[in-house]
């Protein structure tokens, strides 16, 4: 392992802002590029089928333990994909697919984890919050809210203790930034120069929580300021302004400045699955379903002459065919074997017991007291 040149932190001037601590806001984004737009947009509606369909095999019983989607934060899923590198690194929560999509892996791997099979992104252990492939430097699909992140600036720390040129980008939920690990998380960052770039996926919501509710300064990127960190505000659906700021946020990190990112956005359907979403006013369902990103950016590409009926139909009829592909690649895949229950737990293999099933004691029962033989201790 290369030695780490720079101390951590301790050669570090601590006298005046080192770096823009605020938004960098009204930065034009760049001339759009047809082609690139309806790649985009190709992204955005797989994204949308595909997490339409997941949601269906939930109902029909397919997929097990919980599932939450990424129905409203297409354009942020693609806008922030195509900034990264296919060697940098990224960490996630667990309203994941369309990452694990726009990460490189393919549909069917992504679906068939969802249906807990062999073939699945994590083998079928991980199931729809757990999704990991190193190949695809996808480390995670964390179920703990926050649990990404100090694994996640860890890792930016082991680039930087090797001089690597790759990136982590960790993103997180809204709910996510009144957690302890987000504000131990940040401050490293920031006092060790880490190559990283925090994203809030801002959808408004923690389960039925607003951002309102729940944090006293609810423009979230502002709390980079207190770790005098870079940080910037984008509208989480448009595409392409995601994009060109995850480009700028990456370009950062790459120079060894950590930035915060806030995506704002909003949540289409409930917090997961099952959640019905009963607190949410007809208002705010109205106002969220009228800025849907998908239907945004077609009529945006409409407008651009970059998009007609025809186009728009085949699209989508594509996308829809991709996803009964990663069913039917699902479906044929078989289920684990029992026995590999606890491979894939840790780094390095540890001895397996079929035997062993999830709620067995870990230890044989203690052995019962010995009789006594003492008989004089009570009269
Ligand atoms: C440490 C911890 N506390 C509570 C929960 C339960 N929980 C699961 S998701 C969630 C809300 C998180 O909201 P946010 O970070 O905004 O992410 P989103 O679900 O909106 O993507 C909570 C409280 C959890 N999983 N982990
Ligand atoms: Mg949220």
């Amino acid at each position: 392992m290369a030695t780490r040149t720079r101390p951590s932190g301790a050669s570090k001037s601590v006298a005046g802002p080192r770096r823009q601590a605020t938004a960098q806001a009204g930065h034009p984004t760049a001339d759009p590029d047809p082609a690139e737009m309806l790649a985009l947009y190709r992204q955005m509606v797989l994204v949308r089928r595909f997490e339409e369909r997941a949601a269906r095999a939930y109902t029909q019983a397919q997929v097990g333990g919980y599932c939450h989607l990424n129905l409203g934060e297409e354009a942020t899923v693609v806008g922030l994909m195509a900034a990264l590198e296919p060697t940098d690194y990224l960490f996630t929560n667990y309203r994941e697919h369309g990452y694990a999509l726009g990460k490189g892996i393919s549909p069917g791997r992504v679906m068939a984890e969802l249906y807990g099979r062999q073939d699945g992104v994590s083998h079928g252990w991980g199931g729809s919050m757990h999704m990991f492939d190193a190949r695809a430097r996808l480390l995670g699909g964390y179920g703990i809210v926050g649990g990404q992140l100090p694994p996640a600036t860890g890792a930016a720390l082991a680039i930087d203790y090797r001089d690597g040129t790759e990136i982590v980008m960790c993103l997180m939920g809204d709910g996510t930034t009144n957690i302890g690990a987000f504000h131990e998380s940040l401050n490293l960052a920031a006092l060790w120069d880490l190559p990283i770039v925090y994203v809030i996926v801002n959808n408004q919501l923690g389960m039925g929580t607003t951002v309102e509710m729940a944090s006293a300064e609810p423009e979230l990127h502002r709390r980079a300021a207190s770790y005098r960190m870079a940080a910037e505000r984008v509208d989480g659906n448009d595409p392409l302004a995601v994009r060109d700021a995850a480009r700028r946020a990456v370009s950062c990190a790459r120079d060894r400045r950590p930035f915060l990112l806030e995506a704002v956005s909003g949540r289409l359907k409930g917090h997961s699955v099952v959640d019905p979403a009963k607190y949410r006013s007809a208002d705010d369902t109205l106002a969220v379903r009228s800025a849907d990103p998908v239907t945004a950016f077609a009529a945006r590409l409409r407008e651009l002459g970059h998009l007609d009926e025809e186009t728009e139909a085949s699209i989508d009829t594509a996308a829809l065919q991709e996803v009964s592909e990663a069913v039917a690649f699902a479906e044929q895949s078989p289920h684990p074997e029992v026995s590999t229950l606890f491979d894939h737990t840790y780094a390095t293999a540890v001895p397996n017991d079929s035997r062993r099933l999830p709620g067995a004691p870990l230890f044989p029962p203690l052995p019962t007291a010995a009789p006594s033989n003492v008989t004089g201790g009570r009269r």
